[in-house]
């Protein structure tokens, strides 16, 4: 290999190691892997999972030239997973991401989407997220503070969250995503690292909440989207549709 080419290769490498990706979740008390996207992708016959696959096998991100397009959705390329998990209504549910990389504070935003059927066969565009969780800056005193995303990494790099008590018994695509915001004072410089997962919700209530079209999510100039974190923030606009209360 030319020393041009192996250069380029661990330059490549220093980048991919850093960025997280879910890999897995407990629910009910039960294990369920991911779709480990720079393992799978270069398999034949990758086996099924909760997890949606993507294409991001750069384990990059998706940025605000692409909030209105599919690749916001459940990320680049993304395919529903085969498999689902169960839930408890009520219940939390940990998201076990891989190594987080510290300097990418930011928040932590969880939504639900109905997927009116079987998830493995859903016609993205048509899933309605609605907000369950959302956590963004715990302590801005020493900026860039404290985020969500720290608070992810100092527990093991797990999130819990928690399924309300009282939607309707189904299925549902749960989107998680960290918002990397260290380049978000430019445009176009936060990163979107969304990761979509099938589960099944059992012992619900009533509530069939109105969601919000993925590729409507965001917007590039949303003040927690284009914000510099490197000043001191008063309160952070937490980004998307307000928070479903159950
Ligand atoms: C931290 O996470 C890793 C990877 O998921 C797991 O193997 C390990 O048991 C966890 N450690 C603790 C203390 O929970
Ligand atoms: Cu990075």
């Amino acid at each position: 290999m030319p020393l041009s080419k192996i250069v380029s290769v661990l330059a490549t490498a220093t980048l991919v190691a850093g960025h997280g990706y879910i890999s897995g979740i407990t629910a009910n008390g039960k294990q369920y892997g991911g779709y480990l996207v720079d393992k799978y992708s270069y398999m034949d016959n990758p086996p099924d999972t909760i997890g949606w696959s993507t294409t991001a096998t750069d384990l990059g991100f998706v940025d605000g030239s692409g909030y209105q397009t599919p690749d916001i959705i459940c990320h680049r390329d993304a395919k529903p997973g085969k498999l689902t998990a169960e839930v408890a209504a009520g219940s939390d549910v940990e998201l076990q991401w891989t190594t987080w990389p510290e300097s990418h504070h930011g928040p932590l935003i969880t939504y639900l989407a109905s997927c009116n059927g079987d998830c493995a066969n859903v016609d993205k565009s048509t899933l309605k997220f609605f907000k369950i969780d959302a956590k963004g800056l715990v302590d801005g005193s020493n900026p860039p503070g404290t985020w969500a995303s720290d608070n992810m990494i100092s527990d093991n790099n797990t999130w819990t969250v928690t399924i309300p008590k009282d939607i309707a018994d189904g299925n549902y695509v749960l989107r998680n995503e960290i918002i990397a915001l260290h380049s978000a004072g430019n445009k176009n410089g936060a990163q979107n690292y969304p990761q979509c997962l099938n589960v099944k919700v059992t012992g619900g209530g009533n509530a069939k909440p109105t969601g919000t079209a993925g590729e409507q999510l965001y917007k590039n100039t949303d003040p927690g989207i284009l914000v510099n974190i490197y000043s001191p923030i008063d309160q952070y606009a937490m980004p998307g549709p307000a928070m479903y209360n159950a």
